[in-house]
């Protein structure tokens, strides 16, 4: 198994780790935390310091490292950590549930999370540090971009581009075609039935623009 260090030690991270438990492919070492107090355990493993310490994990031989920081419409922290461990020379693999259902040709970037009965259908690209929640589905030859997190429940029809930092929340339904632009928030529960621009925060069945996410 290979050696990987977690950022970040709040509620993303019991997504995360459970999944990564659920294979045998990596080997916890540790999270770092901004707040948590050294040596509080979730879900077993130690949180053991602040960012800091990751350059020493690093020359200490663990490769890899995995932002276990969510997000809720605002991407920048997860962007930041990105950058940082890339930095430090960390790779980011793609951590994917085994109860997840891929399908032929999609690709998967770097930093992807996808989890617990999820469907990924034939021909998707699901972009880097894209978060695809518990029991999201991604219909055939969507474009889900970088950092756009669909959460929990969602589903997503066949041929959808979500463009970079856009949020869709749980349970929401976008049909099939739409484009949907960059940093925007979709609440929770929200039917798209067409295109829905960039920087805006939107919900309702049918879903209206509410107001700008600046
Ligand atoms: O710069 C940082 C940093 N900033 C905040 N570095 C590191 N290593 N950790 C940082 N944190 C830590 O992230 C906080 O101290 C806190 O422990 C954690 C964020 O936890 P929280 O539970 O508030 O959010 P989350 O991002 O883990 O989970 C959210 O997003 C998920 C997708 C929640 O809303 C979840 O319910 C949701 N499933």
């Amino acid at each position: 198994m290979e050696k990987i260090v977690l950022v970040g030690a709040g509620g993303h991270a019991l997504s995360v780790i459970e999944s990564i438990q659920s294979k045998e492919e990596y080997e916890i070492v540790g999270i770092t935390d901004a707040g948590a107090v050294v040596g509080k355990k979730i879900l077993g493993y130690e949180v053991i310091g602040k960012d800091p310490i990751l350059k020493s994990v690093f020359n200490s031989g663990v490769m890899y490292a995995f932002v276990t920081v969510g997000s809720i419409g605002n991407t920048s922290l997860r962007e930041k950590l990105l950058y940082m461990l890339k930095d430090i020379g960390f790779t980011l693999p793609a951590i994917i549930d085994p109860s997840s259902n891929i399908g032929s040709d999609v690709s998967v970037g770097e930093g992807v999370f996808i989890g617990r009965n999820t469907v990924v259908n034939a021909k998707s690209i699901i972009g880097d540090m894209a978060i695809i929640n518990t029991g999201a589905i991604i219909e055939h030859s969507c474009c889900i971009d970088k950092f756009t997190h669909i959460g929990p429940g969602a589903v997503i029809c066949g041929d959808v581009k979500i463009s970079a930092r856009t949020h869709v929340g749980a349970n929401s339904t976008v049909i099939q075609g739409v484009n949907i632009g960059n940093d925007s928030i979709i609440g929770a529960g929200s039917i798209v039935i067409r295109d829905v621009p960039s920087k805006v925060v939107a919900f309702g069945n049918p879903f209206k623009v509410v107001r700008n996410n600046e």
